[in-house]
């Protein structure tokens, strides 16, 4: 078997990837370890950047983004029971939308299937090699018989505890790692959202988040231990301790009902250096992990996926390098701006169990800097709608 490009992971990364290069008419194969369920059953982001909605215009799969997606021209932070708008739109001109990792994925895999261009779903021990050549090749295992793939380019699109990061000589990688000492308790429900615009609280029994995916489907997150169980946290125990963290507003309009999907996630940042590996390159999270406090996560992955598009179409029509050159170095120069201001954000937002007295002031002067200064809440706008490309 040969591709041009062969793509590890078939998440938003991927996907995206492949569609891009497959409308250019550069032969990509895509091969996924899990089942499409499975890939759909991961509930994620939800907040996208006016650069990611431009890239799936880009791949002709917006139409139901635009039909059902949430345009959003500002959110809400509580802190002290007080409420403050950040005005993105007043501030940048600029908008977010919120439509679900989910509906993304959905709309990229529906793509993917309507082009006919290859996809392997369940693939097993994908093993990449030879990639420091000009000859890589991807060999799996699929139904009982393994593969090998000769190919020109590995696209890395395999996320956090994919192969393709840990495939890299340690000698040749460089990690910056932090781990934050608590996560998020994330919870799905089929009721209406408290607000019409997304919620960020920093209540002293910690962070809560209230978002949605539409009028009729919330998401809730609130900050809890590092090692929670998701079986400790009935339905009614979640809803009475989101209500004790709203102000009274938001206490009074929350409604609350069965959840549909219920799951703690680790809250980390991460990078790897370099992204690229002589004929490999990492996309998206195999490269870089966000504290999903700044809804950067999914917005970086786009932003890679432009890049590195960019740079094949440059080598496989115009016969150049430079793009592949300097995929690395232009992708971290985005992407370590939205680590700090992820961290930023999850730093000004959680209760840390082992900040000092001093330390919990300063983040209180933080807020009340932010909600009595435009120009801090114009630097947080340009940071949410997402900084240029
Ligand atoms: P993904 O992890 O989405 O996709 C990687 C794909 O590769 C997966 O389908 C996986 O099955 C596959 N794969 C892995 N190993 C493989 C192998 N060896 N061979 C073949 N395939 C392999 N971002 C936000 O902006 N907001 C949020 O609220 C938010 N919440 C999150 C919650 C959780 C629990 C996690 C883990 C992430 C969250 N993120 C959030 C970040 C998330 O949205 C990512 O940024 C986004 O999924 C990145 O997409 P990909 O790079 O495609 O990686
Ligand atoms: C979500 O809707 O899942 C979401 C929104 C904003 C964030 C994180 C998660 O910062």
């Amino acid at each position: 078997m040969r591709a041009q490009v062969v793509i590890v992971g078939a998440g938003p990364s991927g996907l995206l990837l492949g569609q891009l290069l497959h409308q250019q008419g550069i032969d990509t194969l895509i091969v996924e370890r899990r089942s499409p369920d499975y890939v759909l059953s991961r509930i994620r982001a939800g907040v996208l950047e006016q650069g990611a909605q431009s890239m799936l215009e880009e791949a002709g799969v917006a139409a139901r983004m635009h039909a059902e997606g949430l345009v959003h021209t500002g959110t809400e932070l509580i802190f002290n029971g007080k409420r403050h708008r950040v005005d993105f739109k007043e501030h940048t001109g600029k908008t977010v939308m919120v439509y679900g990792q989910t509906e993304v994925t959905k709309d990229l895999m529906d793509a993917r299937t309507a082009s006919g261009a290859k996809i392997i779903y369940e693939a097993e021990d994908v093993t990449l090699h030879d990639f420091g050549s000009e000859k890589p090749r991807v060999s799996f295992r699929k139904d009982g018989m393994t593969h090998d793939v000769a190919c020109d380019f590995i696209a890395g699109c395999d996320g956090y505890h994919g192969v393709s990061r840990e495939s890299v000589p340690t000698d040749a990688i460089k990690t910056f790692e932090r781990v934050y000492p608590f996560g998020w308790l994330g919870i799905l429900s089929d009721t209406r959202p408290v607000s019409d615009e997304l919620i960020y609280v920093n209540d002293p029994k910690g962070f809560a988040l209230c978002s949605m995916r539409s009028m009729t489907r919330s998401r809730y997150y609130l900050q809890c231990r590092i090692d929670e169980k998701v079986e400790d946290w009935s339905d009614e125990r979640f809803w009475n301790e989101l209500r004790t963290r709203l102000d009274p507003e938001g206490a009074e309009r929350l409604e609350t009902g069965p959840s549909i999907e219920k799951s703690v996630a680790p809250l980390r940042s991460f990078v790897a250096e370099p992204m690229r590996f002589g004929r490999l390159f990492l996309v998206g999270d195999s490269a870089h992990i966000v504290p999903p406090t700044g809804a950067k996560g999914l917005n970086l992955a786009a932003s890679d996926v432009r890049y590195l598009f960019d740079a094949l179409v440059d080598f496989y029509k115009d016969h150049s390098n430079a793009g592949i050159d300097g995929y690395s170095a232009r992708a971290l120069a985005r992407i370590w701006k939205a680590e700090r201001f992820s961290w930023w954000m999850t730093g000004l937002l959680h209760r840390f169990p082992e900040s000092s007295p001093f330390e919990q002031r300063m983040q209180g002067a933080e807020l009340d800097y932010l909600f009595s200064s435009r120009a801090a809440q114009a630097a947080l706008a340009e940071n949410y709608v997402g900084l240029p490309y």
